[in-house]
């Protein structure tokens, strides 16, 4: 069941790397026997002000955890100040790509630290103080990086929105969030294409409740693609940088561990996406030590994560991850195709990256577009290569690590989630061996388990429900404003543990393989949405009497969005039905959530309770017809031949 090939490092990779084979299993055992003697140990990686009181306390089954208490640090501080007494001081801290090839910022972490500071006397301008929210709409140019410095060094807690939300998606946040300021740009480019962001942003705050009373707009694209500048609330960033009496010193906030450091909205399997908090202590220690084990890093690296820093995977890998290990991050605004498929591979020869971090999709997607776009480049300078954000399947794995690779590069598939704030389980790469499609095991402190859908916990060899046993100091503490919300999110389902809501196997060697979410979660190029966002979305239309979302297997996408319609009495279905409802789904949520395929139907399959059986529309939608199980309980089974019918029709 679980034949695979097995792929060592090198003999070189294992010497020089930050962590041998026997290392890794002894301190994973202390991880797990002593965890508050380990994770002491290991806290003094960062730079504290005041030590903590106690490592750890905890009542984890009831979603209660508390690390490092009355440990006083600042983020910035450990991010930037630190460094500036080390040789880095004048070492790239972030090199920035722009979209458009050529477009380049170099900022070294002395150009950095000053930057954050000014930037962090704009927010102290506008009244900004610790504790205040601050909500970040910006596309991937170093302003985005250095306001999440900013308010992190005056204690502000951040919550970055991905650039690709549509305004309602964003009046949702800022309503839950509510930010006492926002910072935008006039407009952002991508894949040489411009989107729209102060637009954006004025159509959300329309129609939100919460009166956000600043908006500073950055300047990146110059035309002003916005007609509304609303005198008062919104501040054009370069006046304010050019007043002469900015301050560019600004001394770090001391903050407590616990204190909360930003919320990033994610998509649960029910309701509206939910507010994750990260606090300062654990969450800083939890990236800061997984790029330093998981990338190996050393400081003559420049490291490359391709995420938008709106995920957590930017949050963690491109900021405080590298930044404070004092490593070389690159930020990179633009797509993978854009000018052509070259593009990943012309930016690691350019600037020498030696360890690329990536997601399964684009890996698919390059791998279409034929190995060529490879070839025509050296990639000589890599020497290890990340995964993240779904399964990644062998075959794409394969393709990595023979063309990118070139076999000489260890892959690290890393299993985590916005919830888990760092990476959960992921190959160490000198340490351990990796075998294609397995996230391998776990990081320190770690403890997964499988357990049946009664909750049991299931040994050695299984397949069942990921969860977690043990508090880890980077783990989410809450959903914002709910404080009930993440308990039964989380711990509701199997007691006494955090339930990820994905399924995986492991396998006679202990490896785990993630198999993808069990429960109503979608995972679309890597990015997660809610079945229930877009079906809600869908039901706003006139037309619609009801709909459906299930994922399905999709050969770039990994999955792909499959929904169900059914319209009013009455209504006509045709072409122009469908486009309103795609228009409209990214006008609620975004391009991202747009469905692949709409399915007419004529009705659903439900339960006599009324419940609709996704189990069966992802079997149809997978055209999987021949094992539908008994669908003799449905009110109408009638329903399903109907749907069998037309997906092979009209969707095959
Ligand atoms: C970091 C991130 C989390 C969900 C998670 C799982 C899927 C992420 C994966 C993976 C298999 C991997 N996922 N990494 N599945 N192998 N290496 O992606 O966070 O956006 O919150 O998504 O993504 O299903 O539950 P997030």
């Amino acid at each position: 069941m679980f034949e695979s090939k097995k792929y060592a490092p090198s003999e070189e990779f294992v010497r020089n790397s930050n962590l041998t084979k026997d290392q890794y299993e002894e301190m994973y055992k202390k991880s797990i026997s002593d965890p508050e003697g380990f994770w002491g140990e290991q806290a003094e990686r960062l730079t504290w002000f005041k030590k903590w009181d106690k490592v750890l306390e905890h009542d984890f089954a009831n979603a209660k955890v508390e690390w490092f208490k009355g440990g006083k640090l600042n983020v910035a501080y450990n991010c930037l100040d630190r460094h500036l007494q080390t040789p880095a001081k004048n070492k790239a801290a972030i090199i920035w790509v722009g979209d458009k090839p050529g477009e380049t910022r170099t900022y070294t972490y002395q150009q950095l630290h000053r930057e954050v500071s000014l930037h962090a006397n704009v927010l102290k301008r506008f009244g900004i103080k610790r504790g205040d929210r601050v909500l970040i709409y910006l596309p991937m140019i170093p302003e985005l990086a250095i306001f999440a410095l900013a308010c992190t060094r005056i204690g502000a807690v951040h919550s970055v929105v991905f650039g690709g939300f549509s305004p309602e998606s964003l009046q949702s946040r800022i309503d839950d969030a509510k930010p006492s300021l926002i910072v935008t740009s006039d407009a952002g480019f991508r894949g040489g294409r411009i989107i729209d962001m102060k637009k954006n942003i004025d159509e959300a705050l329309q129609r939100s409740e919460h009166k956000v009373q600043h908006v500073i707009v950055a300047e990146r694209v110059g035309n002003e693609t916005y007609t509304v500048w609303n005198e008062g609330r919104d501040h054009h960033l370069r006046d304010i940088l050019n007043s002469p009496d900015l301050s560019d010193e600004c001394p770090p906030e001391e903050m407590d561990a616990e204190d909360p450091l930003f919320i990033l909205y994610t998509s649960g399997s029910t309701g509206k996406p939910k507010g994750v908090l990260h606090t300062t202590g654990g969450y800083l220690l939890g990236a800061n030590m997984t790029f330093n084990y998981v990338f190996d890093h050393k400081p003559d690296d420049t490291f490359w994560c391709t995420a938008d820093i709106g995920w957590v995977t930017g949050h963690s890998y491109i900021l405080y991850g590298p930044l404070s290990n004092g490593a070389t991050s690159l930020m990179f605004e633009g797509v993978p195709s854009y000018p052509d498929a070259g593009r990943f591979w012309q930016i690691c020869d350019k600037f020498g990256v030696t360890v690329f971090y990536t997601a399964p999709t684009a890996i698919r997607a390059l791998m279409r577009e034929g190995v060529k776009w490879v070839e025509k480049h050296r990639l000589n300078t890599l020497r290890l290569l990340g995964s993240v954000g779904e399964p990644i399947n062998p075959e794409a794995w394969e393709w990595y690590y023979h063309n990118v690779g070139k076999g000489r590069c260890p892959v690290v598939d890393t299993w985590w989630q916005t919830e888990t704030g760092s990476i959960m389980i992921s190959p160490l790469p000198g340490a351990i061996d990796a075998k294609p499609g397995s996230a391998t095991k776990p990081f320190f402190g770690i403890e997964p388990v499988i357990v049946d859908n009664d909750g049991k916990e299931l040994e050695g060899a299984a397949s069942g429900n990921l969860c977690i046993k043990q508090p880890w100091p980077s783990m989410m503490r809450g959903v914002y404003g709910d404080p009930e919300r993440f308990f039964n999110t989380y711990f509701v389902q199997f007691k006494g543990y955090y339930f990820t809501g994905d399924g995986a196997n492991r396998d006679e060697d202990g490896y785990y393989w993630i198999t993808g979410r069990v429960d109503d979660v979608l995972n679309v190029s890597g990015h997660r949405l809610g079945s229930a966002e877009v079906e809600s979305a869908l039901v706003e239309h006139q037309s619609v009497a009801e709909a459906a979302v299930v994922g399905y297997p999709h050969d770039i996408k990994g999955q792909g969005i499959y929904a169900y319609v059914t319209v009013k009495n009455g209504v006509h279905t045709n072409d122009e039905l469908k486009k309103e409802l795609l228009e409209l789904v990214a006008e609620k949520i975004g391009k991202i959530a747009r469905p692949d395929v709409i399915h007419w139907a004529p009705g659903l399959p439900k339960t006599r309770s009324g419940k609709i059986m996704r189990r069966i529309l992802r079997k149809i939608a997978e055209g999987e017809f021949s094992n539908l199980g008994d669908i003799s309980t449905l009110a109408d089974p009638s329903v399903v031949a109907t749907l069998v019918e037309d997906k092979q029709k009209y969707h095959s």
